[in-house]
Order: C-alpha cells, then structure tokens, then sequence
C-alpha cells in the first residue's frame, strides 16, 4: 500500500481554518512539474504568481514533464515523492490512474463551479473527467517550417515532411512515437479519422515505420518544447513539428518568420494529476484557484492554447505583451481545424509503453 508521502513544508503560520475556494488553506510550499519554457512561463504567470500573491504560498517549478510518467512511476516505487502537481498527458494520466499513482479526483468538490453556477462535471470538456486527471489546455502539435527555408513552392501537408525531393532539409520531430506514428499514416494515405484502427494492427504499425524509414536519416530529434522553434530560427532543420503555442510565442513575441501548416494537427488535452498521497488541503484550493473559469481563460493571454472548459472560452481576449488576438491562433480555431487528428488518449493509455519500446528500438537501428 502506497503511504502518505506529503512533505509539504509550512513557511509561514498555518491559517487553517481560512477559506480559499471554499478549503482549509494553510500557506506552504509545493513543488509543480511541467513543461518548461514559454508554457511554464504562462502558467506562472496565470495561476503561481496571483496564487502566490493570494496565499503567501511559495510554488518551486520543476520542468521535467517530458518525463513525467517514467519519473513518477520511479519516485513511487522509491517510497519518496517529491513533486506535488504534475502537468501530464490525458493518455498518460489514465494510464497511472489505472496503476493507483495518481489521486482519485472529486471533480465538483474540489474544483469551482463556473460564475453561472454550472459544476466541473458539466463545465469540462466532455469525457475529459476520466477519474485522477483535471484538465487545463487544448492544443497541437503541428509542423511549422521557416519562411525563408523554401524560395519557391511552401509546404502545404503532412505528405511534405515526407517528400524530400520537393522539400530538401533535415526536419525536426519529437523523439517519442506520438504523433509521428499518426503522421507517418496520414502521409500515406489513411483518412486522419482511421488512423487508430489502423495502427490497431500489425501491418499498420509496421507500415508507419516504413514510412518513417523514409525520411530516418534526415531527422533531428528533438525532446524539449523550446527546442523546434530554436531549430528553424538557427535554420539546422527547414520544417519541425512542436507545441502550437511556442511556435506562436517565436513568431509574436520573437518575430520569427514561421508558418504553422494546421494539416493534421495533432490536437490533445494537458492537465493536472496529483501524484498519490499528495491531495493535501494545499493542493485542493491550488486546483480550485487555477483551474477556475478566469485563470483558464487567463492563461490564454500568455500563450496560444484553449482552456478546457467551455465557461472559460468566452473570455479568451488578446495576447498580453503584444495585444494579439488570441481566437485566430487556438488550434480549435475554424480555420485550422479542417484535417486534424484527435489524439486518442486511450489508445495511447493502452498501446503507449510497448510503441515507445518499438520506437526506441527503431531508433536504435
Ligand atoms: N505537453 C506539452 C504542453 C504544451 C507545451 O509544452 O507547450
């Protein structure tokens, strides 16, 4: 049986008893893990520092989400936790859910109701709520190139990355099968809506990797969400997949000259789990403050990802620094939702450890 591991340390006098959301809050110090660069910035800017400045609380970010559920399979199996709230994939969080090292969560008692008095339960975007994960952000992993990489014709489609003849250059994908396995088939001819049947089966997977046989040896990998944009600023690869939102952040706040395709983006949800032991009454009134109506919708003025619940999406207004208009930029956007791939968290729940062994050791070849 896993024990209790918190260790939050009090800072200040305990002001137990005090309501924040509606739950006993003393003032301590808590570790959250997420994704680094401009998206850990956004985040601090929504929720650690107003939480922060509410509280007294002090918030230690870590960014090492990227390994997220290997880390914290370890740390349990270890007996000594040390991160608090964790930023992860809804696949990887149903995933530990189902292995008991995230927290069961009580979604209407713990998180707020939205201003019309409507609860998380019906506010969340629908089958999101799948029991340990708390939803944040919509968004995509997509391919940019940089403008200045191709003189005549521009990459239009996945098919592109593919096509070394038209598009000479290394590119830029992530090191994990994700999203890669979906691509590698849509370049080949299966309908986005199929791509999870197919790769269901074995001619399916072995087709993906023969396709991603093709481009093998001209392929940067890459592991940080920083590192796509800084590779097509430095020009060492012409197209790279990436976050939507760094890729806005380089073209508003960096002026980068990129273009973001939008076809068959990979779109997905990123959220909270709390790893087991952890629900302190802390945690509980953290996730009340961030994940509310506001803070969501917040967070979209600091980077271009949707919040994932419908209260929130009226209020997505304009870029902070810039004065940008946000709508145009949320992969959920009309016009850049003609061809996309919904990421299919179950599939990657159940099929995700024996596809990354696959993919390491195709990697490895
Ligand atoms: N899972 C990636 C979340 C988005 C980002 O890092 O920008």
């Amino acid at each position: 049986m896993i024990k209790n591991m918190c260790k939050l340390s009090v800072i200040t006098g305990a002001v137990l008893g005090s309501a924040l959301g509606g739950i006993a809050h003393a003032e301590n110090s808590m570790t959250i893990v997420s994704w680094g660069g401009a998206y850990s910035e956004a985040q601090k800017r929504a929720f650690h520092d107003p939480w922060m400045e509410k509280t007294g609380d002090k918030i230690l970010m870590e960014p090492k989400a990227g390994q997220g559920l290997a880390s914290l399979r370890s740390q349990i199996e270890a007996g000594n936790v040390t991160w608090d709230l964790v930023d992860m994939l809804e696949g990887d969080a149903i995933l530990a859910c189902d292995e008991g090292i995230i927290e069961e969560i009580d979604y209407d008692a713990i998180l707020a109701a939205a201003p019309d008095g409507t609860l998380p339960s019906k506010d969340f975007i629908e089958g999101s709520l799948s029991g340990c994960f708390i939803p944040q952000i919509v968004y995509a992993t997509v391919l940019a190139y940089n403008d200045t990489a191709f003189a005549g014709a521009k990459p239009k489609t996945v098919a592109d990355i593919f096509d070394l003849e038209g598009f000479p250059g290394k590119r830029a994908l992530q090191k994990i099968p994700d999203g890669n396995m979906e691509w590698a088939l849509v370049a080949d001819g299966v309908s986005p809506k199929e791509v999870y049947d197919v790769l269901s089966t074995e001619e399916g997977v072995e087709r993906a990797f023969k396709k991603l046989d093709t481009i093998k040896d001209q392929v940067v990998w890459w592991d940080a969400g920083a590192q796509p944009p800084q590779l097509l600023a430095d020009k060492e690869v012409v197209i790279a997949s990436g976050y939507n939102g760094r890729f806005f952040n380089a073209q508003v706040n960096e002026k980068q000259p990129f273009t973001i395709m939008w076809d068959a983006q990979m779109f997905e949800l990123d959220g909270w789990v709390v790893p087991k032991g952890k629900l302190t009454d802390g945690i509980k009134a953290y996730l009340n403050f961030a994940t509310d109506t506001q803070r969501l919708a917040d967070e979209s003025k600091f980077i271009a990802y949707g919040p994932a619940r419908a209260s929130s999406a009226p209020l997505v207004s304009t870029h902070a620094d810039t004065g940008v208009d946000m709508k145009p930029h949320m992969p959920t956007n009309p016009a850049n939702f003609f061809n996309p791939i919904k990421k299919d968290a179950i599939w990657w729940a159940d099929h995700g450890d024996e596809m990354r062994e696959r993919f390491n050791a195709w990697l490895a070849k």
